[in-house]
């Protein structure tokens, strides 16, 4: 498997299927998840309303995954996950970000997807700090067994954001 870090804009990305840094709702909101809705086009919200809620207004819970097609976007899937929103680090964020890797790279398994691009999940208006969430999402997604996508992108936003994924890249490897 091989992981590698951009920078641009992940709904450009022609892959099996992009990662959404979404909310409980899945039914959009702003950063990339606005971009990915606006994207994909109005299909994408629709298709996000018939999965099913397991608790009122929880389509996915934090840490987990839910699949949808890409619709208008060049990737043929969107696995959404929503990371936790930064507390200081000690209320379970780094088990409930290290999930959303876990669980997309798994879904991205089981639909025999052979390349994954995701965004830096959390690390926007969730505030967690890029440092610390590209340590574990790296460290995550080294320990993926065999058999998952073959080619993983991180898509940052920014040089500056790349830059301190490359960093933790290095020391990860
Ligand atoms: N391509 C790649 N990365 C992007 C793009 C893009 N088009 N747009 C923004 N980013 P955020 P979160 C970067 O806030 O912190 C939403 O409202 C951005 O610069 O999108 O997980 C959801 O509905 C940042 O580095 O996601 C939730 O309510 C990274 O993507 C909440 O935000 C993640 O920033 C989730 O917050």
């Amino acid at each position: 498997m091989s992981i590698e870090v951009i920078t641009g804009d992940i709904t450009r990305l022609d892959v099996d299927a992009i990662v959404n840094a979404a909310n409980t709702t899945l039914l959009g909101g702003g950063g990339v998840d606005g971009a990915i809705h606006r994207a994909a086009g109005p299909r994408l919200l629709q298709a996000c309303r018939a999965i099913p809620e397991i608790s009122p207004g929880v389509r996915c819970p934090t840490g987990e995954a839910r699949v949808t097609p890409g619709f208008e976007l060049p990737a043929r899937y969107v696995i959404h996950t929503v990371g936790p929103v930064w507390r200081g680090g000690g209320n379970g964020e780094p088990a409930l970000l290290a999930s959303c890797y876990q669980q997309s790279m798994t879904l991205a398994a089981e639909y025999d997807l052979s390349s994954i691009a995701f965004p830096a999940i959390s690390c926007g208006v969730y505030g967690y700090p890029p440092e610390q969430a590209s340590q574990v999402a790296l460290r995550t997604l080294l320990d993926q067994p065999e058999g998952g996508p073959e080619r993983v992108l991180i898509c940052c936003f920014s040089d500056a954001m790349a830059a301190i994924w490359r960093g933790a890249l290095s020391d990860a490897d």
